[in-house]
């Protein structure tokens, strides 16, 4: 066999891999730890978002793969039972009868799907039919929920669609690269290493980055402001008011192409910059010199993430971002916009086929009757059959289980009893759904320990999908191993329950390229219109859509906007007018530290795949705590010792690392250590839900917390017999 060429299933950067089989390499074979032959992994030099750079993550990637798998599908009839090797047909049976029970009792709203970014887009399409479509329920929604539905509700506010207007090519074009609430550096290493690269060669270019930490993006800057964690609004009006104080705006822009810079203009005279730079927790110099880059570029690329999206004013902090975009010009040509980082390797395959309780396929949205009726009218269904009210939210799953009105929730490729906040509450919800489906790759894993049934998953390599990446670049992944035991692709599973119900027809497809061939007819017409693509020109090398029926891939820019014309109704861009909120917990004298949360560069999520991997767990094989000097000293601790960290939720664990990277009062943990890795050192123990009332994203970022200094380990261990039961993985 020769080698294969596909996309890295990590993280939104989408880099393109190029794969070796074993017995191709010969003697000089790779091996895991356990000594298994294992494919080789390069970077693919023809993708033209990486052009043959890879990462930790990615060229580590198939040492992952064989481990620990779920082989078969399991049923257990109550959570204290040990778990039943049964066949499909059983579980299938299981969840099927559980489906048509609520369909008979008028109850299709306790039917819950929770799925994920790590879905392909034929697997998020399918399921989108099944629930949305022939059941008429409207509660899918996934991980995005905890991740991109900010940057989704603000594009989609102020510019009428959602979708990253920018390239990558962007980086290299740009005068000024301001990055908000991101760590570039370790989250999208490729995309942070192209830019590095640009700026360290481009004396002129600016890098600004925006972090409460030292991060090692914040490493590379020109100007690093370490804002107190959920003052962005501040920083970005007070940004906005010097370049209105200083005449550096594009009147003729805004009066041509944009609506409501008035109202903004109204709130920014109460962000005068002495004001902001202390609410900010910044000097006056550091906002004016941001405030000066902007001005003096043509062209200034934002890149932002989780800094921004995880907050209970999240998508007012990304309108705030477009605002400075609109109202300097900078957007709809190379070198400048607003640029959302995405997280997973396919949310935006997920935002493109409708996969949140409020979207539809083809960047439609629930509410808009036209659109359900275009959607019903492809799927061959009755007008009337998609509900016109969005489902419930991934948070309103949790607690829909607790009033009772979850009947089923079926949760796939994500890991909630280890990344939904406030996990104590959530934990305990979970354990009193009466049925829970989880669809996963691998065992044990923390939410195993919620499910009555588990169903396993094919993986990436193990069943051939698409996926799409932050500038819109579309990468096929052929599966070029057998799926383990009696695996299954998600999307095939999700048929198959379908023609049970008796949707036969609806599901018929033969193969994942039929699935992604009728999903395409849904973007006919839409910004993300994909009708010229399918897998088998996708067989030839990723394209970036637009890519409408007859373009070759190249007969589009590679932005969007580039005529100035916005997909609202008057096509005029909006300004959105917002002032800060703040946290949704602010300190005070019993919580008096900011703990946030974030990620490492060799570490993914829930460790599900690199807690398996050895030389990751050795570079990372404790979680910790990051506490400036002063702070440490004032509670008589130093570098590692242990250190009980209590919010008024939960409490967790962590060993201390002193270091002049965080600012005092703020205190950083990495989210990756669930139950299952490490005891009772769960971040989110000790987070909230508190969420964006327009996105419904939940502050992941920032909660109060004190912090008690514990003698060692032994006196953890009695605290935690005291407080809490053993977590008991399954087996
Ligand atoms: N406090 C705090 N909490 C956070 C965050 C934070 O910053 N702070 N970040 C949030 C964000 S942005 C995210 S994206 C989430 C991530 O949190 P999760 O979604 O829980 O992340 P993962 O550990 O990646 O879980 C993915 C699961 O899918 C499985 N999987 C992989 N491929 C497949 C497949 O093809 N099919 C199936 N069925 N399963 C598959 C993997 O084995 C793994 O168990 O965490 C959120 N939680
Ligand atoms: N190595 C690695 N890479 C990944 C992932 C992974 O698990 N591991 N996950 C992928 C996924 S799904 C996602 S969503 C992305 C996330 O990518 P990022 O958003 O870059 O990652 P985080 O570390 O969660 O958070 C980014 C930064 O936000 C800062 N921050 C916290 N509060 C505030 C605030 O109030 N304002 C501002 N301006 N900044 C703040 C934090 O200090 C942190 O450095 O990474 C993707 N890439
Ligand atoms: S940057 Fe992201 S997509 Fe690229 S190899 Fe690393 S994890 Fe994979
Ligand atoms: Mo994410």
């Amino acid at each position: 066999m020769d080698s294969v060429k596909t996309l890295c299933p990590y993280c939104g950067v989408g880099c393109g891999l190029e794969l070796s089989p074993p017995a191709a390499i010969g003697r000089a074979t790779n091996r895991d730890s356990q000594g298994n032959p294992i494919w080789r992994v390069k970077g693919d030099r023809e993708h033209p978002s990486s052009k043959g750079h890879i990462c930790v993550k990615g060229g580590t990637i198939t040492e992952s793969l064989e481990k620990d798998r779920l082989k078969y599908p399991m049923m257990r009839d109550s959570l204290d039972e040990p778990f039943q090797r049964v066949s499909w047909d059983e579980a299938l049976n299981k969840i099927v009868e559980r489906i048509q029970t609520l369909r008979n009792e008028q109850r299709v709203d306790a039917i819950c799907m929770y799925g994920s970014g790590q879905f392909q887009t034929e697997d998020y399409y399918t399921a989108q039919k099944l629930l949305k479509g022939c059941l008429g329920t409207n509660n899918f929604d996934a991980n995005s929920r905890l991740c991109m539905s900010s940057a989704v509700a603000g594009y989609i506010q102020s510019l009428g669609s959602d979708g990253p207007p920018c390239c990558y090519d962007d980086l290299e074009l740009t005068d000024c690269a301001f990055l908000i609430g991101t760590n570039t550096a370790e989250c999208h290493p490729i995309v942070f290493n192209r830019l590095r690269k640009y700026h360290k060669k481009n004396r002129k270019v600016k890098m600004i980055v925006v972090d409460p930490r030292r991060t090692a993006t914040a490493e590379a800057a020109d100007l690093h402001l370490a804002i107190q964690p959920g003052t962005d609004i501040d920083l970005l009006n007070g940004i906005a008011h010097l370049l209105m104080r200083w005449g550096k705006i594009d009147t003729l822009f805004m009066d041509d192409c944009t609506r409501g810079f008035p109202q903004y203009a109204a709130i920014l005279w109460h962000y005068p910059p002495e004001l902001v730079a202390r609410k900010c927790g910044i000097r006056l110099d550091e906002l004016e010199q941001a405030a000066r880059y902007w001005a003096d570029s043509e062209r200034v690329l934002s890149l932002w993430s989780m800094g921004i999206n995880q907050s209970s004013e999240g998508t007012a902090k990304v309108r705030t971002i477009i605002n400075l975009h609109l109202m300097t010009g900078n957007i709809g040509k190379p070198g400048a916009g607003p640029f959302s980082l995405t997280g997973q390797p396919n949310a935006m395959g997920g935002r493109e086929a409708g996969g949140l309780a409020h979207l539809l396929p083809g960047y439609r949205v629930v509410k808009n009757p036209e659109h359900r009726a275009e959607v019903e009218q492809v799927w061959g269904l009755e007008p009337g059959s998609i509900s016109p009210h969005p489902g419930r939210d991934a948070w309103s799953m949790i607690t829909g289980l607790e009033t009772g009105d979850v009947g089923l929730l079926w949760i796939a490729a994500t890991n909630p009893a280890v990344s939904m906040p406030d996990i104590e509450r959530t934990k305990a919800a979970l354990r009193q759904s009466p049925l829970t489906v989880y669809q996963d790759v691998y065992d044990p894993i923390e939410t195993s320990s919620y499910a009555h049934i588990l169903l396993p998953a094919a993986q990436w390599s193990e069943k051939t999908g698409i996926m799409t990446n932050s500038e819109r670049t579309v990468t096929l992944c052929p599966q070029f191993r057998p799926p383990p035991g009696e695996a299954r692709a998600d999307w095939e599973i999700f048929a198959e329950v379908g023609r049970r119900l008796g949707f036969e027809r609806e599901f018929d497809f033969v193969d994942a390229a039929e699935v992604y061939g009728e999903f395409v007819q849904l973007t006919q017409g839409r910004l993300c219109d994909m009708t010229g693509l399918s897998h088998e020109r996708l067989r030839e090398g990723p394209i970036q859509w637009p890519c409408p029926q007859g373009d070759d891939g190249t007969a589009h820019d590679k932005r969007l906007y580039t005529d100035f014309r916005f997909p609202t109704p008057d096509g005029r861009a909006r300004f959105g007018a917002f002032h800060s909120n703040g946290l949704a917990e602010p300190t005070d004298a019993d919580y008096p530290f900011v703990l946030t949360v974030g990620r490492l560069y060799e570490h993914w999520h829930t460790m599900t795949r690199t807690g398996r991997i050895e030389k990751i767990m050795k570079k990372h094989p404790k979680p910790f705590l990051e506490i400036h000097p002063r702070d440490a000293r004032k509670l008589g601790i130093e570098e590692g010792n242990w250190i009980e960290a209590r919010s008024r939720r939960g409490v967790a664990y962590f060993s201390v690392r002193v270091t002049k990277a965080i600012a005092r009062g703020t205190v950083f943990a990495p989210m990756h250590w669930g139950a299952l890795w490490a005891k009772r050192s769960e971040v989110n123990a000790l987070t909230h839900s508190e969420a964006c009332p327009i996105s419904l994203e939940p502050e992941l970022k920032a909660c109060a917390i004190r912090l008690i200094p514990v003698r060692g380990e032994e006196e953890i261990e009695s605290a935690i017999e005291q407080e809490f039961p053993e977590p008991t993985p399954v087996g």
